[in-house]
């Protein structure tokens, strides 16, 4: 990788820091003006990003543009592609992997040399191309010869948010007759929920672990091949996996058919791989996956450009450090003004925070400024009506990232009060960006909005399978970028694991409980409460596993 060294001793930080104290006053008469409006937008990936209502003037782009450049971001994320070694913690034990996930979007421009990654992406696309189009022609069916319809979805963490909320997201083009259904929690009322009302005999499973030994995962897949047991039918017939190569997943004998995903693609950037291309392909079909995954590419390339004001993604990234580490907001919200986003959110709060919430650098010392912001939200205007009291009036200023599209998705929409529903959506959606940032003056403080609260609009003609891969993209690729600038490691997780091994452990004395002839079956301690001073939980663990 590209010299890495801590975005503070750049020499643009301490500019930025100036500049700072006195950012852009956008309440000012005048200071959102049409001429701002029209040029500050920057265009890439079939999406449009509106930011005018941050609080950035050119010097502070200027300055922005520097500290990208001084911190290497796109080199680096140019090395990224091409293979460098960009998950490790340099001196330390970590994972030490490539990072490919772009590969499996590098699809579109065929080469007589082509980078492994890219080959393995394609060669699972055409496995998958092939068992789709069996199902299509009826040459793979139901033991009964009925068609599947119905295919449930079992993962957790990466291996459910992104393609879930694509799966949720794209909807509108789903093949007709064809369903998908989600178990992620360990929680057993999430399965009998799903289960219960499905017709198993026309139904897939599809078992999505890129590790192979994820608890909730494995219990889950039990619960459902007991099901399929219980109402006569044989799980091989009707399961599938997406795992790594050589996991314990990784045996075509327990499957109808089985998928790899590969060691280079994190759990969180792993929607366009096979992850999400089973299920995904299944609903929507071969093309509509192959249409993400492009659209995803062309994001992909546009985050190559150097120059932030003609990069979404890495305009996203230094506006998002902007308001982060100079003008200290903790949180951003993202608000999309589109139902079918309702999980995205959701899958971003994984992206980003699973990323980004790290406190050292790529090598190893404690990092002198903030990282990841919290991230949350909600699909407008639903969210208009429950917590944006607090974004306009709080005593928190919350920047905002809204999504919103200029046509709806399925094309039926009724003038009602001589406007259309998505005129109305929009409508709502623009109000809400200019009154954040301009606010309004009152006599009654009741009903003053201070404004200056920076928000970014990202726009697309319609949410398609490609604008869906290009909003995919330009996230990951944010989330990259900031991670560059920051210089940390955007890529492993090893905050989730304490909890994990502390689960663990409490579990194997559940177990010997089990066993005691003296068990009382849990009457008198369910919770296990008094098996937490046993099983050595209220002292500062000194057990290390590695990561799955
Ligand atoms: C994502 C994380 C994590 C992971 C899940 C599921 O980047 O690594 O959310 O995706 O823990 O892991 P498996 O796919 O291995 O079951």
């Amino acid at each position: 990788m590209p010299d890495r060294s801590p975005m503070d001793t750049l020499p643009a930080f301490a500019a930025l820091n100036d500049l700072a104290r006195h950012p852009l006053d956008l309440t000012v008469p005048g200071a959102l003006s049409p001429a701002r409006i029209r040029t500050m937008v920057c265009q890439g990936g079939g999406c449009a990003i509106h930011y005018a209502t941050q609080r950035v003037d050119d010097i502070v782009l200027d300055r922005l543009q520097e500290l990208a450049d001084q911190s290497g971001a796109v080199e680096q994320f140019l090395a990224m592609k091409q293979g460098a070694i960009a998950n490790r913690i340099d001196g330390h034990d970590s994972e030490n992997r490539q990072v490919l996930h772009t590969a499996t979007r590098d699809l579109f421009t065929a080469t007589p040399h082509e980078p492994a990654a890219t080959a393995q992406a394609r060669r699972e696309v055409e496995r998958l191309t092939a068992f789709l189009a069996d199902l299509d022609s009826g040459r793979l069916a139901a033991p009964d010869g009925n068609t599947f319809t119905d295919l449930v979805n079992i993962g957790i963490g990466g291996s459910d948010l992104g393609p879930r909320a694509v799966y949720l997201a794209l909807q509108a083009f789903s093949r007709p007759g064809r369903k998908v259904h989600f178990i992620a929690n360990v929680d057993p009322d999430d399965a009998a929920a799903v289960l219960a009302p499905l017709d198993l005999s026309r139904t897939l499973v599809n078992v999505v672990s890129k590790s192979g030994s994820t608890l909730e995962t494995l219990t889950n897949e039990e619960l459902a091949r007991a099901a399929f047991r219980a109402a006569g039918l044989d799980p091989r017939q009707h399961f599938l996996a997406v795992t790594g190569e050589h996991s314990p997943m990784d045996n075509p004998d327990h499957y109808l058919r089985a998928f790899h995903m590969f060691d280079y693609i994190g759990g969180r950037y792993s929607t366009t791989s096979m992850v999400g291309g089973v299920m995904l392909g299944f609903a929507l079909g071969m093309e509509n996956f192959m249409e993400l995954l492009r659209g995803a590419h062309v994001m992909d390339r546009s985050a190559e450009n150097r120059e932030l004001r003609h990069n979404p993604a890495l305009l996203l990234a230094l506006l998002g450090i902007w308001n982060r580490n100079f003008l200290g907001h903790e949180t951003l919200a993202i608000l999309p003004y589109s139902q079918a986003l309702h999980r995205f959110t959701a899958h971003l709060q994984q992206c980003d925070m699973e990323s980004n919430g790290k406190s050292i650098t790529r090598q190893g010392a404690a990092v002198g400024y903030r990282t990841g912001p919290i991230v949350w939200g909600e699909a407008g205007t639903n969210g208009q009506h429950a917590f944006y009291q607090l974004i306009h009036q709080g005593t928190t200023t919350v920047p905002v990232e809204f999504i919103g599209f200029r046509q709806c998705q399925y094309g039926r929409d009724l003038t009602v009060q001589a406007t259309t529903s998505q005129e109305k959506l929009v409508a709502n959606l623009l109000a809400q960006s200019l009154a954040l940032a301009v606010g309004q003056p009152h006599a009654n403080p009741n009903k003053r909005f201070p404004g200056n609260r920076p928000n970014t609009l990202i726009l697309a003609d319609r949410l398609t399978p490609a604008t869906m891969g290009g909003l995919l993209a330009l996230y990951e690729n944010k989330v990259a970028l900031q991670g560059f600038v920051w210089n940390i490691n955007s890529f492993d997780q090893e905050g989730v694991q304490l909890g994990k091994v502390l689960a663990n452990r409490l579990l194997d004395h559940f177990a010997g409980r089990r066993l005691d002839p003296a068990y009382d079956g849990g009457a008198k301690d369910p919770m296990g409460w008094a098996l937490l001073e046993t099983a050595g939980l209220l002292t500062r663990p000194v057990t290390k596993r590695p990561h799955p």
